[in-house]
Protein backbone atom coordinates (compact mmCIF):
# COMPACT_ATOMS: atom_id res chain seq x y z
CA UNK A 1 0.00 0.00 0.00
CA UNK A 2 1.22 3.39 -1.27
CA UNK A 3 1.73 6.32 1.51
CA UNK A 4 0.83 9.55 0.20
CA UNK A 5 1.09 12.97 2.74
CA UNK A 6 -1.19 15.89 1.55
CA UNK A 7 -0.64 19.19 2.72
CA UNK A 8 -3.95 21.44 3.06
CA UNK A 9 -5.77 18.21 3.53
CA UNK A 10 -8.43 20.03 5.70
CA UNK A 11 -10.65 21.14 2.54
CA UNK A 12 -11.15 21.86 -1.00
CA UNK A 13 -8.58 20.16 -3.57
CA UNK A 14 -6.71 18.56 -0.60
CA UNK A 15 -9.73 17.07 1.00
CA UNK A 16 -10.84 15.88 -2.14
CA UNK A 17 -8.14 14.13 -2.64
CA UNK A 18 -7.59 12.29 0.41
CA UNK A 19 -11.06 10.84 0.26
CA UNK A 20 -10.43 10.20 -3.17
CA UNK A 21 -7.21 8.32 -2.95
CA UNK A 22 -7.91 6.71 0.13
CA UNK A 23 -10.83 4.88 -1.65
CA UNK A 24 -8.52 3.63 -4.46
CA UNK A 25 -6.03 1.85 -2.11
CA UNK A 26 -3.96 4.53 -0.52
CA UNK A 27 -2.84 5.25 2.92
CA UNK A 28 -3.29 8.91 3.64
CA UNK A 29 -1.46 11.47 6.05
CA UNK A 30 -3.69 14.44 6.01
CA UNK A 31 -2.23 17.68 7.08
CA UNK A 32 -2.88 21.24 8.34
CA UNK A 33 -3.54 23.54 10.82
CA UNK A 34 -6.84 23.04 11.09
CA UNK A 35 -7.30 19.60 13.06
CA UNK A 36 -11.30 19.72 13.44
CA UNK A 37 -11.82 20.33 9.91
CA UNK A 38 -9.46 17.34 9.40
CA UNK A 39 -11.08 15.09 12.31
CA UNK A 40 -14.08 16.24 9.77
CA UNK A 41 -12.41 14.94 6.69
CA UNK A 42 -11.35 11.05 8.04
CA UNK A 43 -15.28 10.64 8.65
CA UNK A 44 -14.99 9.61 4.69
CA UNK A 45 -11.74 7.60 5.60
CA UNK A 46 -11.20 4.03 6.09
CA UNK A 47 -8.59 2.96 8.78
CA UNK A 48 -5.25 3.25 6.86
CA UNK A 49 -5.17 7.43 7.55
CA UNK A 50 -3.06 9.51 9.76
CA UNK A 51 -4.20 13.05 11.20
CA UNK A 52 -1.17 15.75 11.55
CA UNK A 53 -1.92 19.07 12.47
CA UNK A 54 0.87 20.88 10.62
CA UNK A 55 1.47 24.60 9.76
CA UNK A 56 3.59 24.04 6.83
CA UNK A 57 5.13 27.52 7.28
CA UNK A 58 6.95 25.95 10.85
CA UNK A 59 9.88 23.92 9.80
CA UNK A 60 9.39 21.73 13.05
CA UNK A 61 6.11 21.19 12.37
CA UNK A 62 7.05 20.40 8.88
CA UNK A 63 9.86 17.55 10.68
CA UNK A 64 6.58 16.11 13.29
CA UNK A 65 5.02 15.39 10.00
CA UNK A 66 7.13 13.44 8.03
CA UNK A 67 8.79 11.44 11.75
CA UNK A 68 5.12 10.72 12.21
CA UNK A 69 4.40 9.52 8.92
CA UNK A 70 7.33 7.22 9.25
CA UNK A 71 6.82 5.97 12.18
CA UNK A 72 3.13 4.91 10.84
CA UNK A 73 3.26 3.69 7.45
CA UNK A 74 7.28 2.87 7.51
CA UNK A 75 7.64 4.89 4.56
CA UNK A 76 6.26 8.22 2.07
CA UNK A 77 5.85 7.29 -1.30
CA UNK A 78 4.19 10.15 -2.37
CA UNK A 79 4.12 14.13 -1.56
CA UNK A 80 1.68 16.00 -2.58
CA UNK A 81 2.20 19.62 -1.78
CA UNK A 82 -1.23 21.76 -1.61
CA UNK A 83 -1.56 23.82 1.24
CA UNK A 84 -1.49 27.50 -0.38
CA UNK A 85 -3.38 30.83 -0.06
CA UNK A 86 -3.39 33.70 -2.54
CA UNK A 87 -5.08 37.29 -1.69
CA UNK A 88 -6.66 39.14 -4.47
CA UNK A 89 -5.77 43.12 -4.04
CA UNK A 90 -4.23 45.40 -6.52
CA UNK A 91 -0.27 45.75 -5.82
CA UNK A 92 -1.21 49.78 -5.21
CA UNK A 93 -2.72 48.65 -2.37
CA UNK A 94 0.26 47.40 -0.90
CA UNK A 95 -0.50 44.53 1.56
CA UNK A 96 3.12 43.63 2.50
CA UNK A 97 2.12 41.02 5.02
CA UNK A 98 -0.32 39.68 2.90
CA UNK A 99 2.40 38.95 -0.09
CA UNK A 100 4.50 37.59 2.63
CA UNK A 101 2.57 35.22 3.69
CA UNK A 102 1.53 33.93 0.49
CA UNK A 103 5.64 33.29 0.21
CA UNK A 104 5.50 32.05 3.54
CA UNK A 105 3.06 28.82 2.49
CA UNK A 106 2.96 28.66 -1.39
CA UNK A 107 6.93 28.56 -1.37
CA UNK A 108 8.99 28.11 1.66
CA UNK A 109 6.13 26.23 2.80
CA UNK A 110 6.31 23.63 0.02
CA UNK A 111 10.39 23.77 -0.12
CA UNK A 112 10.43 22.69 3.60
CA UNK A 113 7.90 19.73 2.78
CA UNK A 114 10.46 18.75 -0.12
CA UNK A 115 13.43 18.88 1.72
CA UNK A 116 12.25 17.00 4.67
CA UNK A 117 10.45 13.83 2.77
CA UNK A 118 12.90 13.91 -0.34
CA UNK A 119 15.24 11.46 1.26
CA UNK A 120 12.36 8.82 2.08
CA UNK A 121 11.08 9.91 -1.66
CA UNK A 122 14.28 8.61 -3.17
CA UNK A 123 14.02 5.85 -1.40
CA UNK A 124 10.69 4.65 -2.89
CA UNK A 125 11.89 6.30 -5.96
CA UNK A 126 8.56 7.99 -5.40
CA UNK A 127 6.48 11.38 -6.29
CA UNK A 128 6.01 15.33 -6.02
CA UNK A 129 2.91 16.32 -6.63
CA UNK A 130 2.91 20.68 -6.65
CA UNK A 131 -0.50 22.30 -6.90
CA UNK A 132 0.29 25.10 -8.77
CA UNK A 133 -2.27 27.04 -10.84
CA UNK A 134 -2.64 28.91 -14.16
CA UNK A 135 -1.75 31.57 -12.34
CA UNK A 136 2.19 29.80 -12.63
CA UNK A 137 1.70 30.21 -16.58
CA UNK A 138 0.12 33.42 -16.52
CA UNK A 139 0.51 36.73 -14.73
CA UNK A 140 -3.03 38.41 -13.42
CA UNK A 141 -3.82 41.67 -12.28
CA UNK A 142 -4.97 42.03 -8.95
CA UNK A 143 -3.34 38.69 -7.92
CA UNK A 144 0.58 39.79 -9.06
CA UNK A 145 2.17 38.37 -5.79
CA UNK A 146 -0.10 34.94 -5.91
CA UNK A 147 1.05 34.99 -9.21
CA UNK A 148 4.65 35.09 -8.53
CA UNK A 149 4.71 32.54 -6.00
CA UNK A 150 2.69 30.08 -8.36
CA UNK A 151 5.49 30.83 -11.39
CA UNK A 152 8.39 29.89 -8.48
CA UNK A 153 6.50 26.61 -7.87
CA UNK A 154 6.36 25.65 -11.82
CA UNK A 155 10.50 26.68 -11.64
CA UNK A 156 10.98 24.41 -8.53
CA UNK A 157 8.91 21.45 -10.50
CA UNK A 158 11.18 21.31 -13.80
CA UNK A 159 13.97 21.62 -11.11
CA UNK A 160 13.33 18.88 -9.33
CA UNK A 161 12.78 17.15 -12.86
CA UNK A 162 15.96 17.93 -14.62
CA UNK A 163 18.17 16.92 -11.08
CA UNK A 164 16.49 14.12 -9.80
CA UNK A 165 15.17 12.64 -13.11
CA UNK A 166 15.00 8.21 -12.89
CA UNK A 167 14.89 9.10 -8.82
CA UNK A 168 11.14 10.78 -8.32
CA UNK A 169 8.74 11.55 -10.68
CA UNK A 170 7.90 14.91 -10.38
CA UNK A 171 4.30 16.94 -11.29
CA UNK A 172 2.51 20.43 -11.95
CA UNK A 173 -0.81 20.33 -11.53
CA UNK A 174 -2.35 23.56 -12.46
CA UNK A 175 -5.96 24.17 -12.07
CA UNK A 176 -8.20 27.38 -13.17
CA UNK A 177 -11.44 28.12 -10.64
CA UNK A 178 -12.17 25.64 -8.38
CA UNK A 179 -14.66 25.86 -5.86
CA UNK A 180 -13.11 25.63 -2.33
CA UNK A 181 -12.47 28.32 0.04
CA UNK A 182 -9.91 29.49 -1.38
CA UNK A 183 -11.66 33.36 -2.26
CA UNK A 184 -12.27 33.24 1.48
CA UNK A 185 -9.14 34.15 2.54
CA UNK A 186 -9.20 37.67 0.57
CA UNK A 187 -11.16 40.42 2.14
CA UNK A 188 -14.50 41.33 0.32
CA UNK A 189 -13.46 43.71 -2.54
CA UNK A 190 -14.72 44.21 -6.11
CA UNK A 191 -12.14 42.18 -7.52
CA UNK A 192 -13.36 39.26 -5.32
CA UNK A 193 -16.54 39.77 -5.60
CA UNK A 194 -16.45 39.07 -8.76
CA UNK A 195 -14.01 36.40 -9.01
CA UNK A 196 -16.91 34.83 -5.94
CA UNK A 197 -19.84 35.03 -8.78
CA UNK A 198 -17.71 33.77 -11.55
CA UNK A 199 -16.73 30.73 -9.45
CA UNK A 200 -19.78 29.64 -7.77
CA UNK A 201 -22.27 31.09 -10.34
CA UNK A 202 -20.72 28.73 -13.25
CA UNK A 203 -20.27 25.25 -13.32
CA UNK A 204 -16.55 25.51 -12.11
CA UNK A 205 -14.36 22.57 -11.25
CA UNK A 206 -14.79 20.77 -8.18
CA UNK A 207 -12.10 19.62 -5.71
CA UNK A 208 -13.00 16.42 -6.99
CA UNK A 209 -12.50 17.38 -10.53
CA UNK A 210 -8.83 17.71 -9.26
CA UNK A 211 -8.53 14.92 -6.82
CA UNK A 212 -9.46 12.57 -10.18
CA UNK A 213 -6.43 14.40 -12.53
CA UNK A 214 -4.36 13.33 -9.37
CA UNK A 215 -5.14 9.57 -9.23
CA UNK A 216 -4.79 9.30 -12.78
CA UNK A 217 -1.19 10.85 -12.25
CA UNK A 218 -0.20 8.73 -9.61
CA UNK A 219 -1.92 5.21 -11.81
CA UNK A 220 0.55 5.41 -14.42
CA UNK A 221 3.45 2.53 -14.68
CA UNK A 222 6.77 3.55 -13.69
CA UNK A 223 8.52 4.43 -17.06
CA UNK A 224 5.76 7.23 -17.72
CA UNK A 225 5.79 10.29 -15.91
CA UNK A 226 3.00 13.03 -16.12
CA UNK A 227 4.81 16.32 -15.07
CA UNK A 228 2.80 18.99 -16.14
CA UNK A 229 -1.48 19.17 -16.01
CA UNK A 230 -3.33 22.47 -16.91
CA UNK A 231 -7.11 22.08 -16.03
CA UNK A 232 -9.75 24.59 -16.62
CA UNK A 233 -13.35 24.82 -16.23
CA UNK A 234 -14.93 24.36 -19.90
CA UNK A 235 -17.13 27.62 -19.11
O1 LIG B 1 -8.33 26.12 -1.15
P1 LIG B 1 -8.78 25.89 0.34
P2 LIG B 1 -8.00 25.11 -2.36
N1 LIG B 1 -0.04 25.20 6.76
O2 LIG B 1 -8.69 27.26 0.96
C1 LIG B 1 -4.20 24.85 3.90
C2 LIG B 1 -4.43 26.04 -5.36
N2 LIG B 1 -5.36 26.59 -6.34
O3 LIG B 1 -8.35 23.72 -2.04
O4 LIG B 1 -4.23 25.06 7.63
C3 LIG B 1 -0.73 24.13 6.39
O5 LIG B 1 -10.05 25.15 0.42
C4 LIG B 1 -5.57 25.03 4.51
O6 LIG B 1 -5.65 24.33 5.76
P3 LIG B 1 -5.66 25.02 7.21
C5 LIG B 1 -4.17 26.90 -4.15
O7 LIG B 1 -3.23 27.91 -4.42
C6 LIG B 1 -6.67 26.75 -6.06
O8 LIG B 1 -8.56 25.71 -3.55
O9 LIG B 1 -6.49 24.07 8.04
N3 LIG B 1 -1.81 24.18 5.60
C7 LIG B 1 -6.46 24.32 3.50
O10 LIG B 1 -6.56 22.95 3.80
C8 LIG B 1 -3.66 25.88 -3.16
O11 LIG B 1 -2.27 25.68 -3.32
C9 LIG B 1 -7.53 27.30 -7.01
O12 LIG B 1 -6.27 26.37 7.06
C10 LIG B 1 -2.20 25.41 5.19
C11 LIG B 1 -5.69 24.47 2.19
O13 LIG B 1 -4.38 24.97 2.51
C12 LIG B 1 -4.40 24.62 -3.56
O14 LIG B 1 -4.97 24.86 -4.84
C13 LIG B 1 -7.04 27.67 -8.24
C14 LIG B 1 -1.51 26.58 5.53
C15 LIG B 1 -6.37 25.46 1.27
O15 LIG B 1 -7.61 24.96 0.94
C16 LIG B 1 -5.52 24.20 -2.61
O16 LIG B 1 -6.42 25.27 -2.42
C17 LIG B 1 -5.70 27.52 -8.49
C18 LIG B 1 -0.39 26.44 6.36
N4 LIG B 1 0.33 27.51 6.77
C19 LIG B 1 -4.87 26.97 -7.55
N5 LIG B 1 -2.15 27.63 4.97
C20 LIG B 1 -8.98 27.52 -6.78
N6 LIG B 1 -9.55 27.08 -5.66
O17 LIG B 1 -9.64 28.08 -7.66
C21 LIG B 1 -3.19 27.14 4.29
O18 LIG B 1 -5.24 27.94 -9.67
N7 LIG B 1 -3.23 25.80 4.41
Amino acid sequence: MKTVIITGASSGIGAATAILLNKNGYQVVLAARRLAKLQGVAKSLNAHHLLVETDVTKVADVKNLIEASIQKFGKVDILINNAGLGYIAPLKEGKLEDWHRMIDVNISGLLSCIHTALPHLLEQKGTIINIASVAAHEVFPNTVVYCATKHAVNAITIGIRKEFREQVKVCNISPGAVQTEFLDQSEENENVKQMKDYFFNNETLKGEDIAAVILEVLSKPAHVAINEVIIRPNV
